[in-house]
């Protein structure tokens, strides 16, 4: 019985050292290299190429190496088996920090303060809003969501939430669907972007939602954060907002294309913060330990845990 490293990008000897200590029993396979299709029954995936899982007629279930399943659905031919994604706490934790540090940035005015450094400005400025004066709004409520706005609450800020289905959290104003979408931007001062990339999702972030956005923010402008994914945005929208005032900042982790084009306009533009894809960097060895109980899981005729709903797409 085999596990199959189906990846591009990353360094495949790691990931095999990785799964042999966590799946001692297991036969540890990768695409590029000769193996028995039919002794393979669980796939590892990260952006594997179209077609590579095709053919393995023993396929039990998938894993997505990432809380994103983006990648999976990029293969029109997927096999139809069980999928299932990371959830893991130091993740979680980690784009928590990511939300709050760009969050606490903005609140903050840091970005003023860092220039006038520069500039040797000492400007006696009183004129800070407190947390409860900003309104953060985050799309995607799902495992992401829900930390991100219990820690921000729990900073003073003033959170809404909108995503497929409407949430019961204390202190927390939920809104769902499309009806919900416009109200919700209506109260938001810094958007926050923790969906998952859907045809439904792609493009969310965009001329018409950002011109929706609460034009009264205590911080003077509308402020975005995508550390969802890049399909989410409409990059032309984003910088052409910036520069007509629409937007105040970008803080963006995510971006269509990645790596991020040397000459994407992005890196230079003065209203613009960029981070490359880390907002929540996954241990791989938790996602090692995870796949291993998923598997411990199947072996009981246990059902997969956050096992991903192909009609979704997340
Ligand atoms: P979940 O699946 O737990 O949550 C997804 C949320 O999005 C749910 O609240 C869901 O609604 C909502 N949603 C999905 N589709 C729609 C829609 N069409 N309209 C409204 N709401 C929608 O995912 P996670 O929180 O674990 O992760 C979110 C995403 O974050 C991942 O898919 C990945 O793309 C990204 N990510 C980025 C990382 C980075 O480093 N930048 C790291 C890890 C993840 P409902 O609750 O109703 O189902
Ligand atoms: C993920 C990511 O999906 O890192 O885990 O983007």
């Amino acid at each position: 019985m085999s596990l199959l490293i189906a990846m591009t990008h990353w360094d495949v000897e790691s990931w095999r050292a990785r799964f042999q200590r966590h799946l001692p029993g297991m036969e540890i396979v990768a695409l590029g290299e000769p193996f028995d299709r039919r002794g393979v029954h669980f796939a590892a995936s990260w952006k594997h190429p179209v077609g590579s899982l095709e053919g393995l007629p023993m396929l039990e279930a998938i894993f997505s190496l990432g809380a994103g399943v983006d990648h999976l659905f990029a293969d029109s031919r997927l096999p139809d088996v069980p999928m299932a994604r990371v959830v893991d706490p130091d993740l979680t934790a980690r784009m928590t920090e990511y939300v709050a540090l760009h969050c606490l940035i903005a609140l903050r005015q840091q970005r003023r303060y860092d220039r006038q450094q520069r500039e040797a400005q000492w400007i006696d400025d009183r004129n800070q809003p407190a947390a409860r004066d900003v309104r953060v709004g985050i799309l995607g409520m799902g495992v992401l969501g829900l930390d991100a706005a219990g820690k921000l609450m729990a900073l003073g800020f003033d959170v809404a939430c909108w995503s497929r289905t409407r949430r019961d959290v204390d202190g927390l104003a939920s809104f769902a669907g499309a009806e919900g979408f416009k109200p919700f931007l209506a109260r938001t001062d810094i958007l926050v972007n923790l969906l998952p990339a859907t045809p439904e999702t792609d493009g969310i972030l965009n001329r018409e939602t950002f011109a929706a956005l609460a034009r009264d923010s205590r911080l003077g402008g509308p402020v975005i954060i995508n550390a969802g994914r890049g399909a989410s945005q409409n990059e032309a929208d984003v910088l052409a907002c910036l520069d007509e005032g629409i937007l105040q900042h970008a803080t963006l982790d995510v971006f269509r294309m990645e790596p991020l084009d040397a000459a994407s306009p992005f890196w230079l533009h003065p209203k613009v913060t960029v981070t490359p894809h880390n907002a929540a960097m996954s241990s791989p060895d938790a996602i090692c330990a995870l796949i291993a109980r998923q598997i411990d899981r199947l072996g009981l005729g246990l059902p997969l845990e956050h096992q991903v709903e192909r009609a979704r797409g997340y």
